[in-house]
């Protein structure tokens, strides 16, 4: 699903809401009408353009284990922005990646989609976002996640994670950076396979439609598979409790 308010994305229109679920075929009805819901109920407007597509996956799903969560309070904007630098250094993007990060962030964020970023070459992969998609985690398992480790159930922050752990998953993959385009929603996080999820409680001021989705890539890997790994290949996260 997407929607967006001034028309279609490509013809300009604002960025609402995105969503993707993978589903039986006799739950189609249920996950159209949640992504419906989800497009129509948004903190950033209505929107005047919508699209829902699906299609049947032909694939085998892929399992994943969600990435570790840790969550970090911090008591203002620049101590998270500054948290989430140094955690990008660690999990492996060098710093003059990072120092490109203020010019391009207002660019990046208008589009209902990613950013690679190589780190390499310090540059853009491709100016159009990429959207990550043919993930879920089925709720049952979910909610065994959740209550195991006492997590407040919150869908937002459930596919924020199952996008970060399908992302950093892939060999192409260094670390992801995120926050919210949505007004009213402050955290964020920084991923990789090695560091886990590492959610940063602020990290833009309320009130802010900035929002950021950047994938740090090495360069030199097969980024053309990660891209159709990205945009196909059906991940559920599934979670088991340790031994
Ligand atoms: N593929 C690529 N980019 C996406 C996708 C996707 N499937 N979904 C969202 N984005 C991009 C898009 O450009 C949005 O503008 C931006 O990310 C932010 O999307 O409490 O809610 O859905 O642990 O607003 C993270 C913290 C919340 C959750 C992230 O992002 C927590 C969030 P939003
Ligand atoms: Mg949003």
């Amino acid at each position: 699903m997407r929607a967006a308010k001034g028309g279609a994305h490509e013809q300009g229109g604002k960025h609402i809401s995105g969503g993707e679920q993978i589903s039986t075929f006799e739950g189609i009805t249920h996950a159209v009408n949640f992504l419906l819901e989800k497009g129509l109920t948004h903190s950033k407007g209505s929107p005047d353009f919508m699209q829902i597509q699906f299609e049947c996956i032909h694939d085998s799903v892929r399992l994943l284990k969600p990435l570790d969560v840790q969550s970090h309070q911090i008591e203002s904007v620049e101590k998270g922005q500054a948290l989430a630098r140094q955690l990008l250094r660690q999990a492996g993007v060098p710093k003059s990646s990072i120092e490109t990060l203020d010019q391009l962030l207002p660019s990046y964020s208008r589009q209902g989609g990613a950013v690679l970023f190589d780190i390499h070459s310090d540059r853009p992969i491709d100016e159009r976002g990429i959207r990550v998609s043919r993930m879920d985690w089925q709720p049952d398992n979910y909610e065994q996640w959740a209550a195991y480790h006492g997590v407040p159930r919150n869908l937002r922050m459930k596919e924020a994670l199952v996008l970060a752990t399908k992302v950093t998953s892939h060999p192409a993959a260094v670390a992801e950076l995120c926050w919210s385009d949505d007004p009213d929603y402050i955290t964020g996080y920084v991923a990789s396979k090695r560091l886990g999820y590492q959610r940063i409680n602020k990290l833009k001021k309320f009130g802010d439609e900035q929002g950021c989705r950047i994938f740090f890539v090495n360069g030199r890997e097969d980024i053309e598979s990660y891209i159709h790994y990205l945009k196909k290949q059906p991940i559920f996260i599934r979670w088991e409790e340790a031994e």
